[in-house]
């Protein structure tokens, strides 16, 4: 008997996320699983001794002297663009992310991540908040419920949590989805651009979570375990 095959739920949820932002664009653009300190954390404003290091568990490579790593998140991706290509431009970066941490219903060690930066005249707060609501209202549906949050990230001034409405057969509570901000202004001198004259937003959201969001799903290890009863839903 013949099978027919089909995409696994994550590169799915990854080419429907593309084709939303290629509506409004954003160009497709990919990075480095293995990075340098320098892009992981320095680039972005957290120097070795910045307590906000703590906030990303992080597998590093042997030798340790040539600190390189396994790339915590996608937001290195926003230095090695920047650094290359003069503004405006409108990317989203996804990719593979590892962290050294127990897994549980919303954490795992290996996930994907969705990386989005906007730099261009007179970008605001407003712009960020704007174009996620448009994209949460295409991917979720109007009737998606969206939350805006004050947090940090020394990479953004000011800097915001994106949590959506999540309903599985437990019941419904809010699920953190993304961090996102203005990008900082020594980020966007490291990389030679002016922030008197540029200014931009950037997000960086958890690509199982999304799909946990849209297809009601309680636990985001059941992504990675290879279980066809479970990826044959899809
Ligand atoms: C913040 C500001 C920006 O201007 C750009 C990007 C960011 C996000 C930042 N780089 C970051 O990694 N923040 S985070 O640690 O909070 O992770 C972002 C999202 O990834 C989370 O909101 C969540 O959806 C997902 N995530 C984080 N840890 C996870 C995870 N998903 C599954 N398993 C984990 N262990």
């Amino acid at each position: 008997m013949e099978h027919e095959g089909h995409l696994h739920p994550i590169s799915r949820i990854v080419r429907d996320v593309n084709s939303i932002f290629g509506e409004m664009g954003f160009s497709l653009v990919l990075g480095p699983e293995i990075e340098t300190e320098h892009y992981n954390f320095d680039a972005l404003n957290i120097p070795a001794d910045h307590p906000a290091r703590d906030m990303w568990d992080t597998l590093w490579l042997k030798p340790l002297s040539d600190k390189n790593l396994l790339r915590t998140h996608t937001s290195p991706m926003q230095v090695r663009y920047m650094e290359k290509n003069k503004p405006p431009f409108r990317i989203i970066v996804p990719g593979k992310v590892f962290r050294h941490e127990a897994t549980d219903a919303t954490h795992e060690a290996q996930f994907y991540q969705l990386e989005g930066l906007m730099i261009d005249k007179d970008i605001s707060l407003g712009h960020l908040k704007g174009v996620l609501e448009q994209f949460f209202e295409k991917f979720l549906g109007s009737d998606s419920q969206v939350r805006f949050r004050p947090s940090y990230f020394p990479f953004v001034e000011p800097g915001v949590e994106v949590d959506v409405l999540h309903t599985t057969k437990q019941g419904t509570k809010w699920l953190e989805l993304m961090g996102a901000g203005m990008v900082h202004p020594n980020v966007l001198k490291e990389v030679g651009i002016d922030p008197s004259e540029w200014s931009g937003f950037a997000f960086g959201g958890g690509v199982e979570r999304l799909a946990m969001v849209k297809y009601g799903i309680d636990d985001v290890r059941l992504f990675h375990t290879g279980d066809l009863r479970f990826v044959n839903q899809f």
